[in-house]
């Protein structure tokens, strides 16, 4: 059984973190709806959809990937490099303790689960503003012992790694070229977004389908030539506060 493991929108979400975007009202009962329909399609998907208890007071708690790395293995327990984020760890690890061993990352390190890409046994992981050198070493330490591979990319002009490059298909990667450069992934197909769509960048791969914002068509219509099968959804007030498809869920098998 795949389970997706979300949060709700807090009603502090205008007050989120941001670092490349200016800050705009959010319309949090609009929010609240998108991500109503972003959870049905997860379940539309073949996920069982689980919330995670709400946190009212912790504006980014709905962005819930940053927060845990979940291998088939084991789970990580992200250190967030916004501190603001920290107290979301908390009910995020007790809601994964019955589905894995879980492994934390320390002080000094920091690591978004953003930064996070999974190919296989290869973990590429954004040395970014959230996700500093110490946070990939322990991470390579402590999935190491289970096969996995982990490689640190320079990651600048975005938030996240996979603000700029995620997984469409199989052998192929969404990559933003202006952010990230096409040759850490060579033995990938990539196809860029469209040069007016930076944001384009991350898109969700679940059971052979793509869950994809609607604010970027252009990027889609690629997508589509390419066969990709699209499930559109409008998270437009979720990306004021810099967050896309990846960044609210955890997927993993149970
Ligand atoms: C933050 O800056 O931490 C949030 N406002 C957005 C986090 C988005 N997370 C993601 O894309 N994985």
């Amino acid at each position: 059984m795949l389970i997706a493991m979300i949060r709700e929108v807090s009603p502090l979400i205008a007050q989120c973190e941001l670092t490349h975007l200016e800050r705009q009202p959010i319309d949090v009962e609009k929010a609240r709806l998108q991500h109503a329909a972003y959870a049905a399609c997860l379940a539309r998907l073949g996920c069982e959809v689980q919330c995670l208890p709400a946190t009212p007071d912790l504006p980014d708690g709905v962005f819930v990937e940053d927060i845990a790395l979940v291998l088939d293995e084991v789970a990580m327990i992200a250190r967030p490099g916004a501190a603001s984020r920290r107290p979301e760890i908390p009910s995020v690890a007790q809601a994964l303790e019955p589905y894995r061993k879980l492994l934390t990352i320390e002080e000094p390190g920091t690591l978004d689960g953003g930064d996070v890409l999974r190919l296989g046994r290869k973990l590429m992981v954004g040395l970014s503003e959230r996700s500093n050198p110490a946070g990939v070493e322990q991470l390579h330490r402590l999935v190491e012992p289970f096969g996995y591979r982990v490689e640190g990319i320079p990651v600048s002009g975005c938030l996240h790694l996979k603000s700029a490059v995620t997984q469409v298909a199989e052998n192929t990667l969404l990559l933003n070229p202006e952010w990230i450069i096409s040759d850490w992934f060579r033995a990938m197909k990539i196809i860029p977004v469209h040069p007016a769509e930076p944001y384009a960048g991350n898109a969700l791969l679940l059971n052979g389908t793509v869950i994809y914002p609607d604010a970027f068509p252009a990027t889609g219509e690629r997508l589509e030539s390419a066969g990709i099968h699209l499930e559109w959804v409008d998270v437009s007030e979720l990306a004021k506060a810099e967050g896309a498809v990846t960044c609210c869920s955890l997927i993993f098998e149970a």
